[in-house]
């Protein structure tokens, strides 16, 4: 983590890691979230939760060793940690494609609706580019600095679907990589080009909160046994406090009901 990465995190709330992604790792992702959606048809997303004018992917940590080789990468978890503290856990690996022309901006939120407590911040996202992110195909938006308002948009805003005067639109290329302090106020906007706008996001939350997806649950033995050692750790499988932290398996979401 270079000082610049840790002090645009810590002052902005994200970090836009440029280039991230190796070629060939970029075409392995795009390829199986292309096969995913194909095999999972109108049922993609459906463990988790559906979304109008998108379509998603969830629970991808059981659904192929390439996301999960993504979300252990160690200058992603440096990054986290910056966020996180020393002990968190990946709280969920999903997909999310805006539809062309989809006309849905999401409203401004929080992930999980997560304010800041006593201990600090306890939610952080990163999200992958697999297409490029541009000006009209529904790229991410963000106020920045809003992480430490401890606020989320919905109790202060009229309509938090509306562009906020201090937001910035994150543009950029396909294998680029934003690390983001989910507390932030952020969300996709609209598609307004003839193709879709495919995203991964690794999420992840500190060691005492619930996981958003419980992996050990929904991750099944086989891929539980195919696990490395790091990828077990960061999903929390020996974890009994995560056991019974996340096993209510009440899905949250920032604002999706
Ligand atoms: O995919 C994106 O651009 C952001 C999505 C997001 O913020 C969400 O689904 O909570």
């Amino acid at each position: 983590m270079t000082l610049a990465h840790a002090q645009s995190l810590d002052h902005f709330g994200f970090v836009h890691l440029h280039g991230f992604v190796p070629a060939e790792v970029l075409a392995e992702l795009r390829s199986r979230v292309d096969e995913l959606f194909a095999q999972e048809g109108a049922a993609a997303g459906s463990e988790f939760k559906m979304e109008p004018g998108s379509r998603r992917l969830a629970n991808c940590a059981a659904k192929a060793a390439v996301f999960r080789r993504c979300v252990v990468h160690p200058s992603i978890l440096e990054l986290v940690g910056r966020v996180l503290g020393p002990r968190f856990k990946l709280s969920s690996i999903n997909v999310r494609s805006a539809n062309p022309h989809n006309g849905v901006t999401q409203p401004l939120h929080a992930d999980m609706g997560a304010i800041a407590d006593e201990q600090g911040f306890w939610v952080c996202n990163t999200v992958w580019l697999l297409d490029d992110f541009t000006t009209e195909n529904g790229a991410l938006r963000a106020v920045p600095g809003s992480h430490r308002w401890n606020k989320l948009p919905q109790d202060v805003l009229a309509d938090p679907a509306t562009k906020h005067p201090d937001e910035v639109l994150i543009t950029g290329a396909a294998g680029d990589v934003v690390v983001m302090n989910a507390h932030l106020w952020h969300g996709g906007t609209d598609n307004r080009t003839d193709r879709e706008r495919r995203a991964l996001h690794g999420f992840y939350c500190r060691h005492d909160k619930p996981q958003q997806q419980y992996q050990k649950k929904l991750l099944g033995a086989e891929t539980i046994a195919a696990l490395t050692p790091e990828e077990r750790r960061l999903l929390a499988i020996d974890d009994p406090s995560n056991d019974e932290l996340s096993s209510a398996d009440v899905p949250r979401s920032g604002f999706l009901k």
